[in-house]
Formats: structure tokens, sequence, C-alpha cells
């Protein structure tokens, strides 16, 4: 079987939890980060006319979250139990609720409507997001968001949370997480995952 390829932008947005838990799967893949220059090329030929797709023996897997749950069944980083499953996408989606907002601020024209939004981000709604994520994996447990395995759902919020917090999303103070002792340990113990350390070591760093 040749290597699963992984087509999308070069910046982390939908594409990061992806490459995360394909490094975590210990599978063959190419990290192809397709240059912004190349897109309306390749726009047409995409089966959504979007990125990210995975390619996986000349299938083209569209659609970020069923890359995600493909990865998370083909590399044991997806509960075999029904509810455990329903757990780590329950984390998924909450992860997808904060990605909708964050989107709006990125593509908002106006100076003043971005400057309010990203306020109204950073004061009152990644503080209630945090407290719910750390409600959750209390509840789970405390170290993983499905049982007490690392799974997709873990994957896809520390994924969210690092570009959150690495300075190229604006205005998120770097203490963000200084009130979720849980979610902390959870970004340090999935970014110390040696398979994660290693593809850290070897992404491009633009
Ligand atoms: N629901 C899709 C959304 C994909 C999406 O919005 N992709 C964006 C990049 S983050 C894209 O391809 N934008 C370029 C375009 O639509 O022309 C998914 O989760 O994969």
């Amino acid at each position: 079987m040749a290597p699963m390829k992984l087509t999308y932008f070069e910046f982390a947005a939908l594409g990061e939890p992806l490459r995360l838990a394909l490094a975590q799967s210990g599978v063959e893949w190419i990290d192809n980060r397709v240059p912004s220059e190349q897109w309306p090329t390749l726009k047409p030929t995409l089966p959504y006319q979007q990125m990210p797709v995975l390619e996986v023996d000349g299938a083209v897997i569209p659609q970020s979250l069923a890359i995600l749950r493909y990865v998370g069944k083909i590399g044991n980083l997806y509960p075999t139990d029904p509810i455990q499953a329903a757990f780590a996408d329950s984390a998924t989606d909450a992860v997808s609720d904060i990605q909708g907002y964050m989107r709006g601020i990125i593509f908002e024209k106006d100076a003043d409507k971005k400057a309010q939004l990203r306020k109204d981000l950073v004061e009152t709604l990644l503080p209630t997001w945090l407290a719910n994520l750390e409600k959750a994996l209390k509840l789970a447990g405390g170290e993983y968001f499905a049982g007490d395995k690392l799974s997709i759902g873990d994957i896809a919020v520390v994924a969210r949370l690092n570009w959150l917090t690495d300075g190229t999303f604006e205005g998120v103070p770097s203490t963000l997480l200084d009130e979720s002792p849980l979610v902390s340990s959870l970004v340090q113990r999935v970014m110390a995952e040696p398979r994660i350390v290693a593809y850290m070591e070897e992404r491009p760093k633009k």
C-alpha cells in the first residue's frame, strides 16, 4: 500500500489535528502542503472543492472530521466502545464550535467588528469553552476525554489550543490555560507523545 497523502494548506487550522493524528497513528503518510498560489488549479479537482483531503489507495476522502475519524480507526485512536467513541466525538465537535467562531474573526473585514469579536472570544467564549472542557475531562477520569486512552478527541482539542496559544491567532494571551489544570496537563501529555515530538521536530517551521 502506498503511503497515505494528506493535502492541505501550509497553515494549522483544519489540517493540524489530522497531521498530529497521522503522526501518532504510526502509519506512513505524506504531508502535502499546498502553497496558496497553487490552490485555484487544485480546487475544481477535489470532491467538495475544499481541503483537507486524504488519499488512501486511490480513494480521496474529503471533510476534516471524516478524515480524523478514519485516521482514528486505523491508528487505534478511536474507541471501539460506542459510548467512549461518542465522548471522543463530543470533544471533537466542541472544537468545531470554537473553530466556527474563529473563522468568523478571520474573515471579518471590518476592523472594529473584528476587534469586538476577538474581545468576546478571549473574554467570554474561550473561558467558558475551557471550563466546559475541564469539566468533561474531570468526568472522564481526568486524563483523556474518552476513558483512559488517547483519542482523536484529545488530539483535536490540543491542536486547536496550540494554534490559539502559539501567537499566530492575534490577541489570545499565553496565560490562556492558567485556570484549566486538567486541560493544561492534557496538552503537555499529548505533546510529549514520542511520535508527536518527532513530528513537531520534523514539520516545516512556517
Ligand atoms: N467542512 C469542511 C470545510 C473545509 C474548509 O472550509 N476548507 C477551507 C480551508 S480551512 C478551504 O478549502 N478553503 C478554500 C476554498 O473554499 O476555496 C471540512 O471540515 O473539511
